[in-house]
Parts: structure tokens; C-alpha cells; sequence
């Protein structure tokens, strides 16, 4: 059998359309099922946890912990597993206001995060007095100890507290611990993992949310490092402490994202966010779609529960009020957290679509992935072989497409948009709603 030029554009087009379909079902999720009413509740939908600060002085009331117990399914000790809680002699252990917390969250069903096995801050007077190599094994005997006393009751520790300097430097920050040399992070990994294998090893830092910063790009080069080599480091905890002067940065999702590709998971580990109203709430949304558009992305922890319980009061930063009700910031969370879904792999492979014309000129559309946000997701598409195309973009129910770029558009119906040059190259983009469907949509090129 002969094929016309028609018939052989036909079956290359049938064919790559059933290559983007199939692309596409690689990455699709489940949709969230129904809405739930509690935070934890709502994060689980996407496999993620919501966890807050908890100190043990406040579990006796009841209005503190009646929140608790309701709303979150992760807990991190707020203080009482620091050094010097935890050491206040030298080689004399002291859990009971650590162990306080650990078993109330665990009777709840909670998870716990450790916080913090080594840091320049909150050492106790006796090690903020040595150096050298009896203070690097100190240190690590630290670590060790109560790595080992709390095996198998901790999701993750934050195992190296903020280590590195603020400012443009992008280097470490300088401290006793920094001064037993440059190795102490690793090492300080190396015995976590020694201690409790199950435990998911993190470094733990504040302003390192936007890309650009000196700080990010330090700590970003030493996870790429360690991963490298080795280093036993499973997860890196933003802090995520914003205020009017360190605002939620507009690139936090390619931070979280940038992260997540070197090969460890990202949590979000002291939410706070000073401010009030809806302002506030939409910040808080808009932390809470950056972690889920990162499938990485495995829980976000606020730092306390109630305004009042903040270590910045004044700065109302928290998603109740003094009084236990739920403020504007809850509700913009909780409903960012019942439309999340996990996105799935942030692949970069791309789709194309190739299509003759029946003129002897041919075309190639090509689709990337853009961001993914709970709600919508943007895409691109590329067109090489001639300037003068026309692109056939289709998506599937309940998928509309809500904004495009770089393209003059018209519509064959709600669902299929046909793309024509605008004068700004051979790159469009458009933003899809997706209604819970990731799926990716088909694009085929034909010469106009
Ligand atoms: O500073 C905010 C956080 C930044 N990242 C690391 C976190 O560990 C840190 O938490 C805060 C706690 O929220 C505060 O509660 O860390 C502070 C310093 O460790 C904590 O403050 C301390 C006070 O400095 C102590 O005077 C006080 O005894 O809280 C202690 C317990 O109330």
C-alpha cells in the first residue's frame, strides 16, 4: 500500500497526539476528595501534613490544646528540645518537657518534627564556652544522644539550625561551631544518621524563601554538595517568618522547586506572617499554593497557634486570634489546602506535535510545563519550521484555558483554541484552570 503525503501527516499526527495523552496520564493525580474541615484533615487530601509550634507549658490549657489536637497532625517542640533543654549539664539529659510533647502529640496520632539538634543559638552555658575539638565532640555527642533517646518517634529532625550568614555573602555564618571547621554541618548529618536511620535528616534556615538572595543560593550550592557526596540530607525547612519588611517573596515557588530537583523533599517549618485581614490571608494562600504546586513539597508547620502564643505577638502573625477563633488567614489556607491536589512530578519533558503540510512545508509545536499552582498550571508552546503557524491547542474537561501570551487567540469551542502569531516570536504560553484534571493538553501545528 502506497501512502499519500495526506495519509502519512495524518497517522504522524494520531500518533504524537497519542504520545501527548499517554505523556499525560503519567502525570496526572487524583482530585481531592471532598472538602474536610480541619487543617490536617485538608493537607492529607495531597499527602501532606499542617503542624504547628506547641510548648509544653500551655498543654494545660484547655482552649490551647482543644486547637491543637483538632487542627494539626504534626507537632514541633517550640523549645524544649533545643541544647539547652535538652543538655544543661554536660553529659546529663533532661526530656521532660520534650517528652511532654512527644506523647501528647503521639496519644493524638501526631507526628513529630525534632527541633533542633545542633545550633549556634540556645546552647547551654557549657558549650557555648568550648571550642575546638572537645566542642566538635560535644556537639556530636549531642546529637547522638538524643538522636538515639527519640528513634522512631520522629518524622524529622532538623538537624543543623542556621548555619549560614545573612546579607550578600552567601557563606556560613560565623559561630563556635563554624570555627571547629567547615565539615561540622556534614558531620552533624552523619551522626543523625547513625542515630536514627528513620528519621528524615533536614537543614533548617530562615530568609532563604527568595531565589535570588545570597543566602538561598549559599545554602542551595551546600545541599547540591552534600547530595554529591554523599551526605546523608533528606529535606531542607524554610522557616517562612514573614513581615511587611521580609514579604512573602514572589518567587517562593521556585525556591521550593529549585530545592526539591536537587533530591530532598521541602517543608515549610515556622510559618508566621505579621499583618491582619485579608492581606494577610492572601499571603497566607499564597505560601500555602507554593508548597503544594511542589509535589516535593511534603507539609507546612505554623509557629504557634493562637496569636497570643507567638514568639511576636504584636505582630498578630498566626491563623487564630487570642482568643482561639479563626481569622481570615485560616479559612484562605484551609480552602487553598481542600482544592490541592498532588501535582505530581515536576517533569520538564515535552510533548511535540509534528504535522506536514500538504505543500512540502511542515511544522513542530512543542509543549513545556510552566507553573503549577492548586487551582491552574501554565504551559508553553514552541513552534520551529516556519514563522508562520497555526497552533490547535485542546484541552480536557473540566481544563479551560483562562489567559494567553504571546498569541492571538480564537476559539473553535471551550475546549480547543486555535493560536496564530502575534508578532512576538514563535513562544506562546497560556494559564489553564484545571478542575482538579493535570493532564497535560495536546497541541498540533499546521502551516497557515
Ligand atoms: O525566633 C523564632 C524562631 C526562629 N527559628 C528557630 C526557632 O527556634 C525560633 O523560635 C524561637 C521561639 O519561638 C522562642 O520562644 O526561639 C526563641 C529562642 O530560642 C524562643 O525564645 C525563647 C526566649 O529567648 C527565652 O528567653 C525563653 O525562656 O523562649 C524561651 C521559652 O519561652
Amino acid at each position: 500500500m502506497t501512502l499519500t503525503a495526506k495519509s502519512v501527516a495524518r497517522v504522524t499526527l494520531v500518533s504524537a497526539l497519542l504520545t501527548a495523552v499517554a505523556g499525560a496520564a503519567v502525570i496526572g493525580a487524583s482530585p481531592a476528595s471532598g472538602a474536610a474541615s480541619t487543617l490536617g484533615a485538608a493537607a492529607q487530601q495531597s499527602g501532606r501534613y499542617f503542624g504547628t509550634a506547641v510548648a509544653a507549658n500551655k498543654l494545660g490549657d484547655s482552649t490551647y490544646t482543644g486547637i491543637l489536637n483538632r487542627e494539626f497532625d504534626m507537632v514541633t517542640a517550640e523549645n524544649e528540645m533545643k541544647m539547652d533543654a535538652t543538655e544543661p549539664n554536660q553529659g546529663q539529659f533532661s526530656y521532660g518537657n520534650a517528652d511532654r510533647i512527644v506523647n501528647q502529640a503521639r496519644n493524638q496520632g501526631k507526628r513529630v518534627r525534632g527541633h533542633a539538634l545542633a545550633w549556634h543559638s540556645q546552647q547551654p552555658g557549657w558549650m557555648q564556652n568550648m571550642s575546638g575539638s572537645s566542642l566538635r565532640n560535644a556537639m556530636l555527642n549531642h546529637v547522638t544522644q538524643v538522636a538515639s533517646y527519640y528513634r522512631g518517634k520522629i518524622y524529622a529532625w532538623d538537624v543543623v539550625n542556621e548555619a549560614f550568614a545573612d546579607g550578600s555573602s552567601g557563606g556560613r555564618r560565623d559561630s563556635n561551631l563554624q570555627r571547629t571547621g567547615n565539615d561540622w554541618i556534614e558531620a552533624a548529618f552523619r551522626a543523625a544518621r547513625a542515630a536514627d536511620s528513620g528519621a528524615k535528616l533536614c537543614y533548617n534556615d530562615y530568609n532563604t524563601d527568595n531565589w535570588s538572595h545570597a543566602k538561598t543560593q549559599g545554602v542551595y550550592r551546600m545541599v547540591q554538595d552534600f547530595k554529591s557526596r554523599g551526605v546523608p540530607i533528606d529535606c531542607v525547612g524554610f522557616q517562612a517568618h514573614f513581615n511587611s519588611g521580609n514579604p512573602v517573596p514572589s518567587n517562593y515557588h521556585t525556591t521550593l522547586q529549585n530545592f526539591a530537583a536537587l533530591g530532598v523533599d521541602v517543608q515549610i517549618t515556622e510559618l508566621d506572617i505579621e499583618g491582619s485581614g485579608s492581606s494577610q490571608a492572601q499571603q497566607y494562600q499564597g505560601v500555602t499554593q507554593a508548597c503544594l504546586s511542589v509535589a516535593r513539597c511534603t507539609g507546612i508547620t505554623v509557629w504557634g497557634i493562637r496569636d497570643s502564643d507567638s514568639w511576636r505577638a504584636s505582630g498578630t502573625p498566626l491563623l487564630f486570634d487570642g482568643g482561639g477563633n479563626k481569622k481570615a488567614a485560616y479559612t484562605s489556607v484551609l480552602n487553598v489546602l481542600n482544592s490541592g491536589t498532588n501535582p505530581g512530578p515536576t517533569s520538564t519533558t515535552t510533548t511535540t506535535t509534528t504535522s506536514s503540510n500538504p505543500g512540502g512545508g511542515g511544522c513542530t509545536a512543542t509543549y513545556s510545563e510552566g507553573e503549577k499552582w492548586s487551582d491552574r498550571f501554565n504551559g508553553n508552546v514552541t513552534v520551529t519550521g516556519t514563522d508562520n503557524w497555526i497552533v490547535t491547542v485542546t484541552v480536557s474537561s473540566p481544563q479551560r484555558i483562562i489567559a494567553t501570551w504571546n498569541t492571538s487567540a480564537t476559539w473553535d469551542s471551550a475546549n480547543v483554541m486555535t493560536a496564530r502569531p502575534n508578532g512576538n516570536g514563535n513562544t506562546f504560553g497560556f494559564t489553564i484552570s484545571h478542575g482538579g484534571n493535570w493532564n497535560w493538553p495536546s497541541v498540533s501545528c499546521r502551516v497557515g
